[in-house]
């Protein structure tokens, strides 16, 4: 069955500069501005990473809960926390992001090669962050960086049950140096491996860099849903940088729309993903 699209902004990300990239919101303020011009275009899903006062990546609980409040008062958006933060963050610190109490966290089913780092997420720490998100009632969107991490999904599910509102999302990440590549071919093969995950499981689709447009032409046509930001997408087109994630969102919104998918609003999405009303 054909649905609406789900679009998901992730703004920020951990690893850009500001200083590299002057439109990347690193404030509150900033972010807070974002989300609520990105959920008027049609944005549901907010993928949320912070900075520190210097604009350097943090997983300060105090800013985290700052920012999830300041974000539920202005906006109906759902607010997804990045349990991933930066490489160089400690399992600790990101197990601790489910203490800010957001609607959604991301869940990396894997490790891997990220560029010259590596992205480590050792089975004992999945398994851990999918029982809390459990517990707590935070909804998991699994991180899927490679097709190996569809198999880990399934154990994970097999072994530990199924997440928080009954419901499996994933999100295809594609196109990281060390990941899957950002491709049509790819996304079919990830798409037709999801046979093995429960019947339902949706999924969303990112492309970094330049595999962006293919990546979501890809996945509207196979049925799937939108990732799309600054944290993946810092060039708009050849030789023009990304204004804002505004600009992104704007341009997913009409692919969207071309595809006969308009976007879902946050009420739905919240019905797809099996996330509690705003206001609980
Ligand atoms: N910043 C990357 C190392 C996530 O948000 O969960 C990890 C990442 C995934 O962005
Ligand atoms: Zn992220």
């Amino acid at each position: 069955m054909t649905t609406g699209t789900l679009i998901t902004v992730a703004p920020t990300g951990a690893e850009s500069a500001k200083a590299e990239v002057p439109a990347l919101p690193v404030t509150l303020d900033e972010l807070l501005l974002t989300a609520k011009e990105c959920e008027a275009l049609g944005a549901a899903v907010i993928h949320v990473h912070i900075r520190d006062d210097e604009a350097k990546p943090t997983l300060d609980q105090g800013r985290l809960r700052e920012t999830v409040a300041a974000l539920r008062e202005g906006t109906d958006l759902i607010v997804q926390l990045s349990s991933g933060g930066a490489v160089t963050d400690p399992e600790a610190d990101r197990l601790a992001v489910l203490d800010a109490g957001p609607d959604m966290a991301s869940c990396t089913m894997g490790t891997l090669n990220f560029g010259d780092d590596v992205f480590l997420n050792r089975w004992e720490f999945i398994v851990d962050l999918h029982t809390r998100m459990q517990e707590r009632g935070i909804v998991p969107e699994y991180e899927i960086f490679d097709l190996g991490h569809l198999t880990a999904l399934q154990r994970l599910l097999g072994k530990y049950g199924l997440p928080a509102g009954g419901h499996v999302h994933v999100d295809f990440v594609m196109g990281v140096p060390g990941g899957m590549p950002g491709n049509t071919a790819t996304l079919v093969a990830a798409h037709q491996a999801l046979r093995d995950l429960p019947e339902g499981t949706t999924f969303s689709a990112t492309g970094i860099g330049r595999s962006t447009i293919p990546v979501m032409l890809a996945s509207l046509s196979a049925g799937g849903h939108l990732r799309v930001g600054m944290e993946d997408t810092v060039t708009y087109a050849k030789g023009r940088p990304v204004e804002s994630n505004m600009q992104l969102v704007a341009r997913a919104v009409g692919f969207a729309q071309l595809a006969q998918r308009p976007p879902l609003t946050t009420a739905e999405a919240r019905g797809l993903l099996g996330v509690p009303a705003a206001g609980r």
